[in-house]
């Protein structure tokens, strides 16, 4: 069990219909899996007073994220469609930072990229992080191999430590094993994994 605190923050990664439910446009297979045991995470954080942010993955309806425009992903998370919705069964309480509003392409829930400059920049969750104290992050959410991967190196290169739940996160799997890969990426790295 994790012991959390107020220098802690558990950050929810894009737990959202098209990523989590089976009639969503990019399951990841096992998503709906994890919904209860991360609202039990939310809970205990929120007794503890740590922090809870989520990030949300919330394209335009064209992107170069999206296959269609160039990109490798079939069409999900636009903003204001169900697909983007948080699940329904999720506890929301606590932040929310969107990602890929402006049509960037990338992954971290702390940077996005510029679609046409390719220039990177930051989103407000290392703000939030900050105004906090936050010293430590314990990562949940979706895709292992995407997001979370993206969003752990991140975090660790801004100093924060980290803890990822092995059971609290499913990935994409476009190559057998990206998901085991990119857990052993963070660990490289310096989180753990538990
Ligand atoms: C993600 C693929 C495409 C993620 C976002 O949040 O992991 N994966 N867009
Ligand atoms: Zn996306």
């Amino acid at each position: 069990m994790i012991e959390y605190d107020a220098r802690t923050a558990l950050i929810v990664t894009d737990i959202q219909n098209d990523f989590a439910d089976p009639r969503g446009s990019l399951y990841v297979t096992g998503g709906e899996e994890i919904v209860a045991g991360v609202n039990r995470e939310i809970e205990q954080a929120h007794e503890a007073e740590a922090l809870v942010v989520y990030t949300q993955d919330w394209h335009p309806e064209s992107t170069p994220h999206f296959q269609k425009d160039g990109g490798i992903w079939p069409v999900h998370c636009v903003r204001n469609t169900w697909g983007a919705e948080f699940c329904p069964g999720l506890r929301v309480e606590g932040s929310v930072v969107r990602k890929g509003t402006g049509g960037e392409d990338g992954y971290s829930g702390f940077t996005v990229r510029a679609p046409k400059s390719g220039e990177r920049y930051p989103t407000e969750l290392e703000v939030i992080l900050r105004e906090h104290r936050i010293e430590r992050l314990v990562l949940v959410g979706l895709a292992t191999d995407y997001c979370v991967k993206e969003t752990g190196l991140d975090a660790l290169r801004k100093g924060f430590q980290m803890v990822v739940l092995r059971d609290l996160v499913r990935g994409v799997n476009l190559q057998p094993g990206d998901d085991e890969r990119a857990l052993a990426a963070l660990k490289q790295e310096g989180a753990r994994v538990a």
